[in-house]
C-alpha cells in the first residue's frame, strides 16, 4: 500500500534563489555571529549604508538597566533621512520610478513618480509646511488616504525636522484630536475624502470634528483629492496643492542628531490610552533600510509591494522609508484587496510586474475563501518571494499561499516585529534559512532573543522551550521611548522581566533553534492584523449612557483572526434589545474607528471578579472561545454562579 504524500514541512529556497541572494547560509551564520558578539563593530559598519553628513564615532549607547532605561545609536552622527530617501539618489536614478500609485478603481491611470518628481513634490510640500511655522522638531499629523501627498508629506516633515505622527484614515474624530493633543501638533494635513473600496470616508469633515477639541491655533492643510466639496474655515483651512504649485521646488534639508525623532506613531497597549511610540533618524534608518534589503532579497531593479497602509508601521518601514533608501520602486495601494473584484492584488501584481509582495494573513485568508480561480486568471510570473506581516500564519493559508500565489517557487517571509521595534525581529533570510510554515524562523542581525519562564522569569536555556518573548539587548531599530513618557515607556516594556525588552508576545522554539511566535499575552488582541488595547474598547463601551461595566477578548475569528467579544453590563433598569446591540456597535465606531467594531456582544448582567474586584478575564476568554468545560479554578470569585449564567447566554456556539 503505498503512503499517503506528506506536504514537506521545511522548505528551502531553490538553488537558482540562493546562487543570487544576499544572504545565504554560510552568510547568516558568520553575520549573526559578528552581530551578537561584538554589535558595536558590526554596526558601525553597517551604519555606514546611509549616507551622514557628519559621521558617527559612537556606535552603541544602550541600557536595560531597571531604572536606567537608555537607547542612543550613533548619538554623535548628523544626517537626514529625506536627502537618504530621496537626494542621493539624484545621480544615479533620478528618472527611475520611485512610486507606483495605483489608485482605488483600476480605470483610474496609475502614476509612476520619479525620484526627481519626488525630490520636487518633497520640496513643495515642505516649503508649504514652513510657510505655515512649521521648523525643527515641530509635530505634524498626517490624516491621510494613501495618496502620494502621505509620502510627500512624511518626507518633507524629515527634511525640515518635523516630526511626524500618522493617524489611520480609518479612525475617528476622536481619535485624530487625542492624538493631535497628545503630540501638541502644530498642524493636521488631511484631504477631502479618502476613496477606499468604491466608497469614499469623510476625511475633511472628520478633521472638522477633531478640531474643535484641539487649539485654535492647529492649522488643517487639506490635499484636494477627489475635488469633491467640504467645508472650509477660512484663516485655518490650506490648499495644499494650491500652495504646493506656487512655493518653490527646492528646498534645502537641515541636519538632524541620529537621536532627533522622525516620527511619533500612536499604538495600542494593555492598558489606558494609545501610547506615542517615538523612533529617531539615524538607527531606525539603517534598521528599515537592511531588513527590507536583506529579508525581502531586494535588489536594483525589482518592484516591491508591501499592501499595508502608511497609517501603521509596517506602511512607515516597508512602503516608504526601508525601500526609499534602498532606492527601490515601492508601490503604494489606494485600494482594498476585493475591489472591484477578489482578483484585484494579482491584477494589480501582475500590471506592475511585482518582485517582491508583503501582505498579513488576514488578507490571505480573504481571499483563499473566495477561491483559488481569481488568483489564477493573472499572470504572477514576475514574483520571487512573498511575505507576511501582523500575526501568526496559519499553515492553511501558508499553503495556499505558497501554491496558488507563489507557485511552490517563491520563499515566504514570515516576518515577526511591531511598532516599538522599527523593522523586523525574527524572519527568516530567504536564502539562508530554510522555511516552516507558521514559525517566523530565525532573529534578524543584531537581535538577541530570550524566551523566559511566564512566571518565574527564568532564562529557558534549552533550545526547545516555550514561554514569553524576551529580548536582551537593544537594535539600532529599537523605540526610544513614548512620547513625554518616559516613566511609561520603562513600565510597560522594562519592568515585568526586568533586564530585557519584553515583547507581549508568547514564542515557543522548536529543537531546531526556530521561533514559533504564539500570541499576545497581555491584553492586546490583534483584529486583521491591526492591534487593538482590549481596555480602548472597554472604555468607549463604558463612556455610552447605558453601559455600566464592560469587559472585551479576543475569540478565534476565522478571516480576522481574531474577534472582538464584548461583555456588556448595562445600567439598571436598561432594557437589553437588539437595536442597543446595535447602537453599541455603531457607538465604538464612532468612537474608535471601524476596526474597533465588536463581533459580538454579550449582555452580562454580572462579571466574573475576584474578591478584590478584579475582572477575570481568562474566564471571558474561555467562555468567547466556546471552550468554557476547561474554566480552570473559579473558587476564587466572588460570586461562582454568574459563570453558569455566563456560558448559558454565550454567543459563539460552534
Ligand atoms: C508589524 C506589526 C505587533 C504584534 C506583535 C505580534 C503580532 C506581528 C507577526 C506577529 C506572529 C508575525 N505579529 N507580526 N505575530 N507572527 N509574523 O504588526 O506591528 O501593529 O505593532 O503589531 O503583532 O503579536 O506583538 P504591530
Amino acid at each position: 500500500m503505498s503512503q499517503p504524500v506528506q506536504a514537506p514541512s521545511v522548505y528551502p529556497a531553490s538553488d537558482e534563489f540562493v546562487a543570487s541572494a544576499h544572504v545565504d547560509a554560510a552568510g547568516y551564520e558568520a553575520m549573526y555571529s559578528a552581530s551578537a558578539a561584538d554589535p558595536a563593530a558590526f554596526w558601525a559598519e553597517h551604519g555606514k549604508r546611509i549616507d551622514w553628513i557628519k559621521p558617527y564615532t559612537k556606535v552603541k549607547n544602550t541600557s536595560f538597566e531597571p531604572g536606567n532605561i537608555s537607547i542612543k545609536w550613533f548619538e554623535d552622527g548628523q544626517l537626514n533621512v529625506s536627502a537618504n530617501c530621496v537626494d542621493r539618489h539624484m545621480t544615479t536614478r533620478a528618472n527611475q520610478t520611485a512610486i507606483i500609485w495605483e489608485p482605488d478603481h483600476p480605470d483610474t491611470p496609475a502614476l509612476h513618480i520619479t525620484y526627481a518628481q519626488l525630490l520636487e513634490n518633497t520640496c513643495r510640500m515642505a516649503n508649504v509646511l514652513k510657510a505655515h511655522g512649521v521648523t525643527k522638531g515641530d509635530r505634524v499629523v498626517i490624516y491621510l488616504p494613501m495618496i502620494p501627498e502621505a509620502a510627500y508629506a512624511m518626507l518633507a516633515c524629515a527634511r525640515i525636522g518635523a516630526i511626524h505622527s500618522i493617524v489611520f484614515a480609518g479612525f475617528s474624530p476622536d481619535a485624530l484630536s487625542n492624538r493631535i493633543n497628545d503630540s501638541e501638533a502644530k498642524c493636521v494635513i488631511t484631504a477631502d475624502f479618502a476613496p477606499r473600496g468604491g466608497r469614499k470616508t469623510a476625511l475633511k469633515a472628520n478633521t472638522d470634528a477633531a478640531l474643535l477639541h484641539c487649539d485654535d491655533r492647529v492649522k488643517c492643510l487639506v490635499v484636494k483629492h477627489t475635488g469633491d466639496q467640504t467645508s472650509w474655515v477660512s484663516g485655518r483651512d490650506i490648499d495644499v496643492k494650491a500652495e504646493m504649485a506656487e512655493v518653490s521646488p527646492y528646498c534645502s534639508y537641515v541636519e538632524v542628531n541620529a537621536e532627533d525623532p522622525l516620527f511619533i506613531l500612536y499604538t495600542s497597549g494593555s492598558t489606558g490610552k494609545p501610547k506615542g511610540v517615538v523612533h529617531t533618524s539615524g538607527g531606525y534608518l539603517v534598521y528599515a533600510s537592511m531588513t527590507h534589503q536583506m529579508t525581502f532579497d531586494y535588489h536594483d531593479g525589482d518592484v516591491f509591494w508591501c499592501t499595508a497602509d502608511v497609517g501603521w508601521v509596517t506602511g512607515h518601514s516597508y512602503i516608504i522609508y526601508g525601500p526609499l533608501a534602498n532606492g527601490a520602486t515601492t508601490i503604494m495601494f489606494e485600494g482594498v484587496p476585493t475591489y472591484p473584484d477578489a482578483g484585484r492584488f494579482w491584477e494589480v501584481c501582475a500590471k506592475h510586474k511585482v518582485n517582491q509582495f508583503y501582505t498579513a494573513p488576514t488578507a490571505i485568508r480573504a481571499l483563499m475563501g473566495q477561491g483559488a480561480e481569481w488568483v489564477e486568471k493573472h499572470d504572477l510570473s514576475s514574483l520571487k518571494l512573498l511575505g507576511s506581516v501582523g500575526e501568526p500564519i496559519n499553515p492553511e493559508a501558508w499553503n495556499w499561499y505558497n501554491t496558488h500565489v507563489g507557485k511552490g517557487k517563491c520563499p515566504i517571509v514570515d516576518t515577526f516585529w511591531q511598532t516599538e521595534t522599527g523593522g523586523h525581529l525574527i524572519t527568516p533570510l530567504p536564502g539562508a534559512v530554510p522555511q516552516k510554515p507558521g514559525s517566523a524562523t530565525m532573529p534578524f542581525f543584531g537581535v538577541k532573543p530570550v524566551i523566559l519562564d511566564a512566571a518565574t522569569a527564568e532564562v529557558q536555556t534549552e533550545t526547545a522551550a516555550e514561554g514569553v518573548l524576551c529580548i536582551t539587548d537593544s537594535w539600532p531599530g529599537q523605540m526610544r521611548t513614548l512620547w513625554g513618557d518616559h516613566a511609561r515607556f520603562e513600565e510597560a516594556y522594562f519592568s515585568q522581566y526586568p533586564g530585557y525588552y519584553f515583547t507581549g508576545d508568547g514564542c515557543r522554539r522548536d529543537a531546531d533553534g526556530y521561533y514559533w511566535i504564539t500570541g499576545r499575552v497581555d491584553d492586546v488582541i490583534n483584529v486583521s492584523g491591526h492591534r487593538m488595547g482590549t481596555a480602548e474598547v472597554e472604555s468607549a463601551l463604558v463612556a455610552h449612557s447605558m453601559v455600566a461595566e464592560a469587559a472585551v477578548v479576543g475569540y478565534p475569528h476565522e478571516i480576522k483572526g481574531q474577534g472582538i467579544y464584548a461583555y456588556v453590563t448595562l445600567m439598571n433598569d436598561v432594557e437589553p434589545t437588539d437595536e442597543l446591540r446595535k447602537d453599541l456597535v455603531k457607538w465604538v465606531r464612532q468612537e474608535i474607528g471601524p476596526i474597533a467594531s465588536p463581533d459580538l456582544i454579550q449582555w452580562s448582567p454580572g462579571l466574573p471578579k475576584t474578591r478584590s474586584g478584579k475582572i477575570m478575564r481568562r474566564i471571558l476568554r474561555k467562555i468567547a472561545e466556546n471552550d468554557y468545560d476547561a474554566l480552570g479554578d473559579i473558587s476564587t470569585l466572588a460570586d461562582p454562579s454568574v459563570v453558569e449564567e455566563l456560558i448559558a447566554n454565550r454567543m459563539n456556539r460552534r
